[in-house]
């Protein structure tokens, strides 16, 4: 069946292919090309993979063909950023708008491509702090200084000014990547979007992600938490030493830019102007594969989602780092804010050990999202903390077109991505050509009293805070007067940044991440990507599991032979991570928790990694005052 639909694939790119190379010859895009009947179900073959029709596309909807046969090119966009009041789930609060959406804007790009995006603060808010973008997971490679980071590679884009980014996506990267603000907590209030960076195909379009995971059109599914209050309030909230360093739980959940909240949840202690709206459906096309580009855009939570009927495959997690090991499943989880996973939704799958039934139309297929409890050890009675929503497929209208349903004797019912494991085709698999650096670090969120009992949180000896938004970033500063540009919550703290002087393929860090806390927190590392050898929490109640160098079994338990590659990787609680990476990337490059209350109270550190471009170092102080 799946050989048969593969070739029927093949066939339909032929004729785009022809296309492509007749008259678009220098990377202009392929058309979109629909087949025509297909709307009607009067011909039962697929539409053309990769292209939905316009009437069942939203902003969410991918258009794969118009990027995998062309040449790479510039790519480029005006974002117009204002805060305007939206209800996104029925609530009013003040959102970030990218050209008055929110989400903002989705870039769809391939690999190679140049984008080039002019941001403009039109925030009109007296306390415009200014807004900066990070491209997360993006390598950045040669422009450090447009990753995004205030106080780091830049100074925050003030009122009424702009900023262009310029950079090119490396030739090796594709996958699922997004976007967001890395000024302060602005993407708490929205300031975030993905960006999809299709791997090209060959004119015969083998090798595309596409006849490799079988699958016929791409969605995106950005979900997260989200909290009712603007996002200073609730820093507020943490830091006060009333609250003893505990997360305040979010309010709802958003699903691409839309959630519903039961108004009549909302507790008197947190008045809210609220409308009660109607649940929002994701809606796919009509195919029996779809591509499910996952981001986990909230703020602290971890997300597992669910489905009702059929069944889904995780292929890809991150920036396309396949998955080795991938069974059916029903449920897939857990993602930690900002991370990524790609899944196949198949709905003639079904799993044999929960749905039994051989008619779509019985029961209304749901999609759940359930966000973990992590982080919430305060209760807030205002959140629904499991949700569903209708997930419509685009239904044809003659019986013989709905798909035969096949039955899967394999699915599982919950595959936990921390059981996901890479390919054993990895760089680092030849150890005798690598010469390793290591170092060890520790981190945790702690109540500091020379911070006047405000929790903060700690690499090493060290935290992540800066002095002045406006001041010149680290990469213009000489490193003498780093530490002046930052600040550390108590006197014993010093800015620690450590530098690896020598660059090169074969010269590889090896890090190790010991998480003290009893509470886990996602590390996201800017411009690398690192291959996770070892993930190791603590095996008894209480206890603590830091890495031992010397232990006997260490070398047993790390995965040398199909590590996954990821830009973020959770860390257990009272556990550790070991990773791996080639230090080929030179510059400054943040390390932190991606959990925004714990990266805005300083879970974060810079890594040098060799020498910075003075290209990077002179224009990194344009917007500085
Ligand atoms: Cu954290």
């Amino acid at each position: 069946m799946l050989v048969v639909a593969g070739l029927a694939i093949l066939l339909v790119i032929a004729p785009t292919i022809f296309v492509a190379s007749t008259f678009f010859p220098y990377g202009g895009n392929v058309p979109n090309i629909v087949v025509s009947g297909s709307d009607t179900g009067s011909d039962d073959s697929q539409p053309n993979p990769g292209t939905v029709e316009e009437s069942w596309r939203d902003a969410f909807t991918l258009q794969p063909n118009d990027h995998i046969f062309r040449k790479s090119q510039t790519i480029r966009a005006t974002w117009n950023v204002t805060m305007e009041e939206r209800a996104p789930d029925g609530v009013k609060k003040m959102v970030y708008l990218i050209n008055g959406q929110f989400p903002g804007p989705t870039i769809e790009a391939r690999s190679g491509d140049e984008l080039v995006i002019d941001v403009q603060n039109s925030i009109q808010d007296s306390d415009n702090d200014g807004i900066a973008i990070h491209w997360h997971g993006l390598s950045m490679k040669g422009a450090n200084h447009m990753d995004g980071v205030v106080g780091l590679t830049q100074c925050a884009i003030g009122a009424s000014e702009s900023f262009t980014y310029r950079f090119r996506i490396d030739e090796s990267q594709s996958g699922t990547f997004w976007y967001h603000a890395h000024a302060g907590l602005q993407r708490a209030d929205g300031l975030f979007g993905a960006i999809v960076v299709h791997k090209p195909a060959d004119p015969s379009g083998s090798g595309s992600d596409m006849s490799t995971y079988e699958y016929d059109a791409e969605k995106l599914l950005l979900v997260g938490d989200w909290y009712h209050r603007q996002a200073d309030t609730v820093f507020d909230w943490y830091q006060d030493p009333g609250h003893y360093a505990n997360e305040p739980a979010p309010d709802s959940m958003l699903m691409n830019g839309e959630g519903s909240f039961n108004c009549s949840m909302a507790v008197k202690s947190q008045p809210v102007v609220c409308e009660t709206v109607t649940t929002p459906s994701f809606r796919l096309p009509d195919r029996d594969r779809v591509r499910l580009r996952v981001i986990n855009t909230g703020v602290s939570s971890g997300i597992t989602l669910s489905i009702s009927q059929g069944a889904m495959q995780l292929i890809t997690v991150d920036g396309g780092s396949p998955v080795g090991n991938a069974p059916l499943a029903t449920a897939m989880g857990v993602l930690y804010p900002g991370e990524r996973m790609d899944l196949v939704l198949d709905r003639s799958l079904q799993d044999t050990a929960s749905d039994q039934t051989h008619s779509n139309s019985d029961k209304e297929t749901k999609l759940t999202v359930a966000l973990d409890r992590e982080h919430m050890k305060i209760e807030n009675l205002a959140l629904t903390r499991i949700q569903s929503f209708p997930l419509v497929w685009k239904e044809r209208v003659t019986d013989k077109s709905l798909p035969e349903r096949r039955e899967s004797s394999n699915a599982t019912s919950n595959f936990l991505l921390s059981e996901a494991s890479g390919l054993p085709q990895w760089p680092g698999s030849d150890l005798t050509e690598r010469s390793i650096e290591k170092a060890v670090l520790y981190t945790a969120m702690q109540i500091r009293s020379s911070f006047n009992n405000r929790p903060v949180g700690i690499v090493n000896h060290s935290s992540w805070m800066i002095a002045d938004s406006r001041a010149k970033p680290l990469l213009a500063l000489d490193p003498k007067e780093w530490s002046k540009a930052t600040k550390q919550p108590s006197s014993i703290q010093t800015l620690q940044v450590p530098w690896y002087e020598k660059t090169g393929e074969d010269r590889w860090i090896e890090l190790v991440l010991n998480n003290m806390d009893d509470t886990g927190h996602p590390f996201h590392l800017h411009g690398n990507e690192f291959y996770i050898l070892s993930v190791e929490t603590t095996t008894q109640l209480g206890g603590y599991n830091p890495f031992d160098p010397d232990a006997a079994d260490l070398a047993k338990t790390m995965n040398m032979r199909n590590p996954l590659r990821k830009d973020t990787v959770y860390v257990p609680p009272r556990g550790f991570v070991i990773l791996q990476f080639p230090l080929n990337n030179d510059g400054l490059w943040l390390f932190h928790c991606h959990v925004l209350l714990h990266q805005a109270a300083g879970m974060g550190m810079v890594f040098h990694i060799g020498d910075i471009d003075p290209e990077a170092r002179n224009s990194s102080s344009n917007l500085c005052i």
